[in-house]
């Protein structure tokens, strides 16, 4: 890979350092894929790349695959290819899609309960929120954390509820050494170019279950199955054959993107170690557990408000001083959606990390010298303001 890094800028508010950066292959690299695609004459509609980028992505998750235009449709196909109807356990702190996608459905009803200390749904509270009218749990690996995975499938095989992952920001994740992607029934990914593996913009859907994938398959092109048949619901989440290839290049760089994710992460969690501040949490649990293998997709910092500190001094302070910070997943569905909403249990470690949380810039394109500003700036910002 070639060494585009940030180390040698000098980042200010009009050239920042972002907070992502697509893993891009080189323009060289995409010709003669490019070529190849106008020489075959075949842009889409299940073509020979998207094929072989499925094959690649079905060794590495254990599941079969179907790549899709985005995360959000990936979704949308998912819920709609198991007919899901009734009542959804979900979590409120997510990504507006995840939210969007349930409200759009005809006759689902989602229900909000509380997250736990790694952003993700609280498996005890969906157990206590279970109902007759509940038909699936729709839970989502916050930042690329994996969820209690183990905990929520118990939950949903205990009650017969179907298990769905909105995995978008955990390709790459495994637990006990297995893909992410082979817990629940559904994992959908985003390749959006924000995340660890792009297409662009792209998104995926991975079942271990032949029914099901094949329900998919008929729901992201039409319902359309035969010339003859056409189910009652389909639409067009197809992906075309040049960003399946983007999807490929991606994958021959991912392993040392995510090497270089990972430096650093160590790099801040070296920093917030030395620091031990009571008014900053990290989710420890999840770095210290040897049987996770995290994908280092965003690095959230949860900034408790006392007198003279908060979360958006520091967004502020940093933006200012070119490094932009976000403050996903803010505003939560508590504070977007308009109509009343169902939520059993209190919501409390939602509404907090809605207030708290604050990410800091991770992608492949930092090094040490990037990596070194961001906490040189974070320190000189809370020795002030301590
Ligand atoms: N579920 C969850 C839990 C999700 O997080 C998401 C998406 C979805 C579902 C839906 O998946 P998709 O339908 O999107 O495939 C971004 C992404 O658009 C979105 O994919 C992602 N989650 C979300 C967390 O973040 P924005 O609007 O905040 O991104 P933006 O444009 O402000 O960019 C963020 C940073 O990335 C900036 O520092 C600039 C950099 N960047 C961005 C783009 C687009 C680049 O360097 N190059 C680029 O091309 O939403």
């Amino acid at each position: 890979m070639d060494q585009r890094t940030n180390g040698d800028r000098d980042f200010s508010p009009e050239n920042p350092l972002e907070l992502s950066r697509p893993l891009l292959p080189d323009v060289e690299e995409v010709i003669p894929y490019l070529t190849d695609i106008f020489q075959r004459k075949w842009v889409t509609n299940n073509g020979h790349y998207l094929r072989a980028f499925e094959n690649e992505l079905s060794r590495l998750c254990g599941t079969e695959v179907s790549v899709v235009t985005n995360g959000t449709l990936a979704l949308d196909v998912a819920l709609r290819a198991l007919e899901i109807t009734g009542e959804v356990i979900t979590t409120a702190f997510t990504f507006p899609a995840t939210y969007h996608v349930l409200r759009s459905i005809p006759g689902i009803t989602p229900v909000f309960v509380d997250i736990d200390d790694r952003y993700c749904l609280d498996p005890e509270a969906v157990a206590e929120a279970i109902t007759p009218r509940t038909k699936a749990i729709l839970a989502v690996h916050a930042y690329g954390y994996p969820c209690q995975v183990e905990a929520l499938e118990k939950v949903a095989e205990e009650n017969g509820l179907y298990l769905i992952f909105d995995a978008a920001p955990a390709f790459g994740v495994r637990v006990n050494d297995r893909s992410i992607a082979r817990f629940g029934h559904i994992s959908t990914f985003s390749f959006h170019a924000t995340k660890v593996l792009t297409t662009l913009e792209g998104g995926a859907i991975c079942s271990k279950e032949s029914e099901i994938s094949k329900q998919v398959r008929l729901m992201r092109n039409f319902g359309i199955s035969s010339e003859e048949e056409v189910a009652p619901f389909g639409t067009n989440a197809k992906m075309d054959e040049l960003r399946a290839a983007i999807g490929l290049l991606g994958l021959k760089r991912l392993d040392e993107a995510l090497r270089a994710r990972r430096r650093v992460v160590q790099a801040y969690l070296e920093y917030f170690q030395h620091l031990r501040a009571e008014d900053i949490t990290l989710p420890w649990d999840v770095y210290d557990d040897p049987n996770l293998t995290l994908n280092y997709a965003y690095f959230p910092v949860e900034i408790h408000e006392t007198q003279n500190f908060s979360r958006s001094i520091v967004y502020q302070a940093m933006r200012a001083r070119g490094v932009n910070v976000r403050k996903y997943y803010h505003p939560s569905a508590l504070e977007v959606v308009r109509e009343p909403l169902l939520f059993r249990g209190a919501l409390g470690n939602t509404r907090r990390a809605a207030r708290n949380v604050l990410c800091l810039p991770v992608h492949h394109e930092m090094d040490s010298q990037s990596s070194k500003y961001v906490v040189d700036v974070f320190d000189e910002i809370y020795r002030r303001c301590h």
